[in-house]
């Protein structure tokens, strides 16, 4: 210790550094689209929507969708907060226009360290 920090008046800093909200060095978050099951959408209208708006094949949307059906619920695919909640409005969207109740949700996927 130097004798001049004895005698310096007591130093607080005005800024702390926070790392989680440090944008260097940080992968972005990613969040799951999970779509849920319902009783009343048509399995072929929740088949369309897995090609249009989630780029699967109709093959893997075929699958996709029993799965939900079966389960209740299935991924759909992996993106940033923004892509996520836009793909999430448009399901509602054209769901909504065309009578339907589907729905999707969001779930964090990158809560895990080094993913
Ligand atoms: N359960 C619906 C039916 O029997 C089909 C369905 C599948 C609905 C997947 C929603 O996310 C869904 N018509």
């Amino acid at each position: 210790m130097t004798h001049q920090h004895e005698h310096s008046p007591h130093f607080t800093p005005n800024t702390i550094l926070d790392e989680s909200t440090e944008t260097v060095n940080k992968k972005p978050s990613l969040y799951n689209v999970i779509m849920l099951n319902d009783d009343y959408t048509p399995m072929d209208f929740v088949t369309k929507i897995l090609q249009t708006i989630f780029h699967f094949n109709e093959f893997d949307s075929q699958q996709i969708m029993m799965t939900i059906h079966t389960e209740g619920q299935g991924h759909c695919g992996t993106f940033s907060f923004d892509v996520a909640n836009t793909k999430i409005l448009q399901v509602k969207e054209i769901a909504e226009k065309e009578g339907h109740p589907l729905q999707c949700k969001l779930t964090p996927e990158n809560d895990k360290e080094d993913s």
